[in-house]
């Protein structure tokens, strides 16, 4: 058995002793953090198990239709419930969990870390029993889920299926990005079957869009700039965009995939301040760039082809370094590639 079916077996076993959880994903959550803290988390309650849900932001409106959506609490209480498991899903550092994550890490008697994004996870530095599944392999957190629930032998309900069917095709861009794989449409399969309807999650997912966020769009667009030979793409967003359209941050998530969507672009530069000087960077590549490695040089993180980071400052002064780096590792790939 390798590592990863190992700590599968490890947090399945945690999870049926277990009778307290608390799950929550990653802060501003998308439809693979939201779809796996509900799916499990209903999983969970049907198996008798008393289940709280956080999420340090709102769902975005597109999610909302997910079963069991308002389940998600967006307030900690004071007092937290005695013994419980806390369950972080799609992320692997307690800092993505939002403001709170340190402390629902601290309070926990155990900590099941799963996850699908490149990193450690954090169980080393845990005095509480901790165990973490990161499958960098796996297309969405659900499919780790999926995995959990087979050695569970628990039942897919429609509700379950509709919510995993939903992380895996956000995640996936519509089984579109590099991490689709045959796994990733038997697992799709299984959960069609299992009563995930395709063309209403689709409806639901990509094709509920507000007004306010298109208008915003169209401002986005108007700021796309190229370098290196149209190679690298930047766009901007700034408070004022924000506060003309009315459309809210969380609607904001699929723009950096229009300037991936050049012909001639590798990198993709979405700089998105929402309010003055906070800045948050979000990172897209076609191919062989490594945008979480880029993303890992300004404390950020995340796959290999998608990524982002949070920092302050002047945007344009960031956009500058940004975009500076960015050429580098087109410059190093081009270098690496000669060699060859
Ligand atoms: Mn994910």
């Amino acid at each position: 058995m390798n590592r990863i079916d190992s700590a599968v077996q490890k947090a399945a076993r945690l999870m049926e002793k277990g009778e307290v959880f608390i799950l929550t994903g990653h802060e501003r959550p998308d439809g693979d953090a939201a779809g796996s803290v509900l799916g499990l988390g209903d999983a969970l309650t049907s198996h008798g198990k008393q289940v709280m849900m956080f999420a340090s932001d709102e769902l975005a409106n597109s999610l909302s239709f997910l079963p069991g959506s308002s389940r998600i609490q967006r307030r900690l209480p004071d007092n937290l419930p005695q013994d419980y498991i806390l369950v972080l899903l799609d992320c692997n550092e307690e800092d993505r969990v939002g403001e709170y994550g340190p402390r629902l890490v601290k309070e926990a008697s155990s900590v099941i870390i799963l996850d699908h994004h490149l990193g450690e996870g954090f169980c080393k530095e845990l005095s509480q029993p901790c165990v973490s599944v990161i499958d960098t392999k796996a297309c969405a957190t659900a499919e780790i889920c999926l995995r959990l629930m087979k050695v569970l032998n628990w039942e897919v309900t429609k509700k379950i299926a509709t919510c995993f069917y939903t992380a895996i095709v956000t995640d996936t861009g519509g089984f579109r990005y590099s991490n689709t794989s045959s796994t990733t449409f038997k697992i799709a399969r299984q959960l069609v079957l299992a009563g995930a309807d395709p063309y209403e999650i689709a409806l639901n997912c990509f094709e509920s869009k507000s007004l306010a966020k298109l208008k915003l769009l169209g401002l986005a667009l108007e700021t796309l700039e190229t370098f290196y030979n149209g190679r690298v793409s930047v766009m901007l967003l700034t408070p004022d965009m924000f506060a003309l359209c009315g459309a809210k941050e969380s609607e904001t998530d699929d723009f950096v995939s229009y300037a991936r969507g050049i012909d001639t672009v590798e990198v993709a530069i979405l700089i998105k301040e929402v309010k003055s000087g906070r800045i948050s960077v979000s990172l897209r590549s076609k191919h062989s760039v490594n945008v979480a490695e880029l993303a890992g040089r300004f404390g950020g993180g995340g796959h290999f082809n998608a990524a982002g980071f949070k920092t302050t400052g002047d945007p344009l002064e960031i956009k500058e370094k940004v975009v500076a780096l960015a050429g580098e590792y087109l410059i190093e790939k081009v270098s690496t590639t000669s060699k060859d």
